[in-house]
């Protein structure tokens, strides 16, 4: 049996948290023969739920779920942990304006990169999912002292899969047909599924999908518009769909990328594509055989790709100047 993975879940008890624990106890996020030890953290109002879910985890009797812990001690739950997910974060209220959601969730993120830095594993990953996800990630690296930039994420890849099964759907074709599809910048509405340099069965996607006022127009304001959606038929936010993509992004992040494709994850940007370097932006990436991760580089960036991809960048410019005082110098 191999050396079990360590892996933190924030927001545990949550709905993204209910979708997600029993997929990555399961095996669908490290393998088949990779056992896990769960380490889940929420706030004290959601450990009398985390109890809950806890019970049932057990009554899975999953082969591979080596251990579970609740607790909602920062440094506790992150002990010795090899993948942060930050999942748990206080949702947008009536009333409330943008950046009052930067400020209350920002000082969660100081709180958890400091601990993150403190007590976990040395090769710890961390992908933050929790919105604004982009700028909490920034401002959990940034309070990580001593763990490296490359070593934090924020999810995009719903935007991606969502945006492959939107032109999956109008070419007629299966989404696993649909490659090289980036979402660039924000997870947020000014994101930008990049379709012009997307591929289907291969074939550049727009020899395919001849409508270029649908590609321009429906195609786009869908998928940035599809969490409002499932809100409004739902009546509450995405969730499993959320939790199938904290799954694919780990496993895009732990095996190699196959050749020439690519997948979306938040970054910190090392100044690629004239992005500015810090910055938590959404780019192609690839996942090399050593694990390491590089972004695709010499991507073509056409007008129309710019002008939506200068958008998003400016957006998480000005959160980041929102959150300015939570960064330290
Ligand atoms: P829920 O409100 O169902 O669950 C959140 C859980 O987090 C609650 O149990 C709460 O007690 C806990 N929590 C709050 N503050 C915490 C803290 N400081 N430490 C630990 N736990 C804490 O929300 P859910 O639907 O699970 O969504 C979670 C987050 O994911 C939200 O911020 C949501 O906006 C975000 N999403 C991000 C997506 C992405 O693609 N990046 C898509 C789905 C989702 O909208």
């Amino acid at each position: 049996m191999k050396e079990a993975i360590t892996v933190s879940v924030t927001g545990a008890a949550g709905q993204i948290g209910y979708a997600l624990l029993f997929r990555i106890a399961s095996g669908s996020m490290f393998g088949p023969d990779q056992p896990v030890n769960l380490r889940l953290i929420e706030i004290e109002p959601g450990m009398a739920a985390l109890e809950g879910v806890i019970m049932e985890l057990d009554d899975c009797a999953f082969p591979l779920l080596n251990s579970v812990h609740g607790t909602s001690d920062l440094e506790d739950g992150f002990k010795d942990t090899n993948w942060a997910l930050l999942v748990g974060s206080v949702p947008r209220k009536a009333g409330m304006e943008r950046n009052d959601l930067l400020g209350i969730n920002g000082k969660i993120f100081t709180g958890q990169g400091q601990a993150i830095a403190k007590a976990a594993a040395p090769n710890v990953r961390t992908l933050v999912v929790g919105n604004p996800c982009n700028t909490n990630a920034l401002i959990a690296m940034n309070n990580a002292a001593g763990v490296p930039n490359e070593q934090f994420f924020a999810m995009t890849r719903l935007d991606e899969n969502r945006a492959k099964s939107q032109l999956a759907a109008k070419a007629g074709v299966h989404s696993s047909d649909v490659t090289n599809l980036c979402i660039w910048g924000n997870h947020s509405a000014t994101q930008y599924p990049d379709f012009t340099n997307a591929k289907i069965k291969g074939q550049p996607l727009t020899s395919v999908i001849t409508d270029q006022n649908w590609l321009e127009g429906e195609f786009i304001s869908t998928v940035q518009q599809r969490g409002a959606a499932i809100i409004k038929a739902r009546g509450a936010s995405s969730a499993a769909s959320a939790a199938n993509a904290v799954v694919d992004t780990v496993s895009s992040l732990t095996t190699e990328t196959p050749a020439g494709d690519w997948h979306s994850v938040a970054v910190c940007s090392p100044g690629a594509y004239g992005i500015r370097e810090g910055l938590i932006a959404s780019m192609p990436i690839r996942t090399n055989a050593d694990g390491s991760w590089s972004v695709v580089e010499r991507v073509p960036v056409d007008e129309f790709s710019q002008g939506k991809i200068d958008a998003t960048i400016n957006e998480l410019l000005e959160e980041r100047e929102a959150v300015k005082d939570l960064i330290p110098a």
